[in-house]
């Protein structure tokens, strides 16, 4: 299992968290996505065949470009 905590500053309602869980979620391997709307801050945990390259892509894809911590 892997994890990594990112910032996703256009996080801004709960309409962003939830397209964020749901489409993360989507990607086969993903384990856990918990967006703290107040923070920004997204924990994240994933296992094979996922890996960040392909979730970052994912969160650019729906407009939500992470920065990493
Ligand atoms: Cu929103």
């Amino acid at each position: 299992m892997e994890t990594k905590k990112v910032k996703i500053e256009k996080i801004s309602c709960g309409h962003c968290v939830n397209t964020i869980t749901n489409e993360l979620m989507d990607l086969d391997g993903m384990k856990n996505v918990q967006v703290n709307k107040d923070t920004k801050e997204v924990n994240l945990a994933w296992d094979k065949p996922l890996d960040w390259n392909q979730i970052e892509a994912t969160l650019r894809e729906i407009n939500f470009p992470p920065q990493e911590l």
